[in-house]
């Protein structure tokens, strides 16, 4: 037999499949040569979700702790047990008053059970729900947001004269569900390239400019250029004239950038950062790619608000082949979906209201709950479920992380295999997972479009969908009228605004909104002054900067006032395109790709530290050492090194937690202040650190 459905939890998901199942199991995954986003295309981790999901690692059953935490002793109970047990401490806390105490946490949203799990913390109204929000995508559709009241999407169909890509690394990412080969496909048709990374990626390699900055700092790089569209009237004038605000404020902040000064900045070539500029500027129309990368430091939103100005004064904004505006279909909203009118006082109640944006969506960053649960301010966090995340391995300073999570009087967590994380819990509940439920994929993207993620088997044992845990265990607690009777009745009354159930909706396969290019021309833009806020008053309100400033990054520089620094190289990173952040090191096919964590040196750095590709060299900052296998790049600059992001060693039994700290970024990373002010981003990226032959 042989199912169609999309891809999902290798990446965001969206390629469409093709799967083999013999007696009731999956046996093959293939592209769907139908497909309009993938048109038959898959990737190495699309095609081993078959080894994920047979995995004898897999958890198949819900377990409590027997020893101490982190011993490794289970034992094995019913989901009655399970559900009980947990809403047991819940609705202790809820009696205490003390709902606040608990915390719910997300890792990368994976589908409808992100929506799932706020809609029960709406209902119980327990405030925090942690998400990698303030490092991933919400700094860039705050500042979207902001400044046209909409989230701007590439339109590679067109296509686009001109692609930039910012600190994307798509061809291996397929950020945000966004597939490669649809860049790939506009490239094919002539599109001209601009990458801007550190590193040189697939991308970088086939541009007509590469650019190289210093890691950190792109919001100056696009300051400079912008500064030079403008002073050279590059801008388009009538869009601006007609439907922009702030253009003025623009032009004077902009003489604090002399190109001198964003070339010290950046490392980049005053020549090259207006070579840059113009030709972006003159090439229309033109797109902007923007990654994960601009949002891994203190300037993230500033740097999407920079990035949005560029795609607005070009005039590409919403008009064919620019970043346009794709509404969604008419389902139900995630807002009424997760019942926000039930918890309006939600805000006040947060731990970090100071981080308005993060308080606006309604999610608290990470260093936020681990600070909570170790200091006890502004209030203790006590309980945490943890659902599809593995914050040792995904938070910033992951020492910290752990003693916050030994602390906590009791940790549930979700997960499909027992990662350093759930070995750190009370109870472990065992997910199944995608081909394994109906779910929607790409709901609440704004992308315009969702996708029937059907069943395609049963899941394995006593595994469940994380929506049917956080189903029940609301129901466990009183909540019945909230919840359904099963999934599928969830799923047909979010798709029933749009006057189908899911099974029309599997029919489709996708479900579009209605596109339309410009639709800004009738009632102007969705903002306060219904124009492209180039200075933004909303920001200014708020006590933040209105018109983007960059801001030096400034880590550790308390150990690092001596002559010769003791930390005189920058590490960066980008995500391994083999696996999806720390998951799926067990993967056989996926580990003979990407057997080691890698930290890739300029040959002369290299050779300076007396180290050799394949030697193993410690990364050290003030937050800790971790050990990584050495390749060397002579493409990167000799200051900069590029550690690998993600790594434990499932296979190593004897060392603690599965080795959670040998070679583990976040033991680097720096979790204090300053944060990004706004949204609470803290610097993964750009950390300055010091490496040595072992
Ligand atoms: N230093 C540094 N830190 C980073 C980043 C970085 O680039 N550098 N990237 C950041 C970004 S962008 C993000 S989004 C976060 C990601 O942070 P996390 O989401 O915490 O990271 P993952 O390793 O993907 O953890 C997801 C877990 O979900 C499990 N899982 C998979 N499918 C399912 C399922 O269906 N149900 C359940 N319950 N579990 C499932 C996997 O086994 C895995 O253990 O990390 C951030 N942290
Ligand atoms: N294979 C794979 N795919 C994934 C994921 C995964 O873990 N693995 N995770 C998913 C998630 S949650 C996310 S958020 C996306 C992220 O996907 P992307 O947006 O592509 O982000 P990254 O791969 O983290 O980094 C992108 C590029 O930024 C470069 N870079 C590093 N530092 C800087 C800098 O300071 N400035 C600039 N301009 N560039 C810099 C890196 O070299 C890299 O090539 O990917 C998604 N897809
Ligand atoms: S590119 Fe992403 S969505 Fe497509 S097959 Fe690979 S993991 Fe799945
Ligand atoms: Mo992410």
């Amino acid at each position: 037999m042989i199912v169609k459905t999309f891809c999902a939890r290798m990446d965001h998901g969206g390629c469409g499949l093709l799967v083999h199942v013999e007696d009731g199991q999956i046996v093959r995954v293939e592209g769907d040569p139908e497909s309009p986003l993938n048109q038959g295309t898959i990737c190495a981790k699309g095609i081993a979700q078959v080894e994920r999901l047979n995995h004898p690692d897999r958890l198949r059953r819900p377990m409590k702790r027997a020893g101490s935490k982190g011993e490794g002793k289970w034992e094995r109970i019913s989901w009655e047990e399970a559900l009980a047990t947990i809403a047991e401490k819940i609705k202790e806390k809820i009696q205490q008053g003390e709902e606040r105490c608990i915390a719910f946490a997300q890792g990368t949203p994976k589908g409808l059970e992100l929506y799932m799990m706020i809609r029960l913390a709406n209902i119980l109204r327990i405030p925090n729900m942690v998400t990698p929000g303030s490092i991933c995508h919400m700094p860039r559709e705050t500042a979207a947001m902001i400044t046209c009241g909409f989230f701007p999407v590439p339109d590679y169909a067109y296509p686009p004269a001109l692609v930039l890509v910012w600190g994307s690394n798509l061809f291996q990412t397929n950020e945000e569900g966004i597939i490669w080969s649809q860049l790939r496909q506009a490239l094919e048709r002539g599109a001209k390239l601009i990458t801007i990374d550190p590193r040189k990626t697939q991308l970088a390699a086939r541009a007509h400019l590469w650019l190289q900055p210093k890691p950190g700092t792109d919001l100056a790089l696009a300051l400079g250029m912008l500064k030079v569209i403008v002073e050279e009237e590059l801008y388009d004038k009538e869009f601006v004239q007609k439907w922009t605000v702030g253009f003025e404020e623009l032009k004077r902040h902009l003489r604090e950038y002399p190109w001198k000064r964003v070339s010290e900045i950046t490392w980049i070539p005053e020549e090259k950062i207006a070579g840059a500029a113009r030709l972006y500027a003159r090439t229309r129309p033109a797109c902007i790619q923007w990654g994960n990368a601009l949002e891994h430091n203190i300037n993230s939103v500033q740097s999407a608000r920079a990035l949005m100005i560029l795609k607005a004064v070009t005039g590409d904004l919403d008009s064919p082949g620019g970043n346009v505006n794709r509404s969604g279909p008419p389902i139900m909203r995630p807002g009424d979906f997760v019942l926000s009118k039930n918890f309006a006082d939600k805000r006040e109640k947060l731990l970090s209201p100071e981080f308005r944006l993060a308080a606006l969506l309604g999610f608290t960053p990470s260093q936020a709950i681990v600070k909570a649960i170790l200091s006890g301010k502004p209030y203790p966090i006590q309980v945490m479920y943890i659902q599809g995340g593995n914050p040792l391995l995904s938070y910033a300073n992951a020492q910290e992380t752990f003693q916050a999570l030994k602390k906590l009087e009791f940790l549930v967590v979700a997960d499909i295999f027992l990662t350093p994380t759930a070995q750190l819990a009370d109870v472990v509940l065992p997910a199944a997972t995608n081909f394994e439920f109906d779910d929607v994929g790409h709901y609440g993207l704004p992308h315009g479009f969702i996708l029937a993620r059907s069943k395609v088997v049963d899941p394995p044992e006593e595994c469940w969908p994380d929506s049917l845990i956080l189903n029940e265990l609301g129901k466990k607690l009183g909540q019945e009228k909230f919840f359904w009777p099963n999934l599928r009745a969830c799923l047909d009354e979010l798709l029933k605004p749009a006057g189908m159930t899911y099974e029309d909706f599997q029919k489709a396969g996708i479900l579009k909104g209605n596109w339309r290019y410009r639709s800004y021309e009738g009632w102007g833009f969705n903002t306060a002054s219904r124009k492209v806020e180039i200075y933004s008053s909303r920001l200014e309100e708020w006590g933040y900067d209105p018109l983007p400033v960059y801001r030096e990054l400034a880590q550790f520089l308390e150990s690092d006032s001596g002559r010769t620094p003791r930390f005189p190289l920058i590490f960066t990173s980008a995500k391994d395109p083999n696996y999806f952040h720390s998951a799926y090191r067990n993967i056989p096919s996926l580990r003979k790709l990407s057997p080691d964590p890698v930290v890739l040196l300029h040959p002369d750095t290299a050779e300076k530290l007396n180290l050799q590709e394949g030697n193993w060299a410690s990364i050290e900052t003030p937050r800790g050492v971790i050990r990584q296998k050495v390749a060397l790049s002579a493409d990167l600059d000799p200051r900069v090194v590029v550690a690998a992001y993600g790594w434990w060693f499932p296979e190593r039994r004897d060392l603690e937690l599965l080795g959670w700290k040998e070679s583990n970024i976040n033991i680097l990373t720096d979790n204090n202040p300053p944060y990004e002010p706004a949204i609470g981003s803290t610097n993964l990226r750009a950390v300055p650190c010091r490496v040595f032959k072992e």
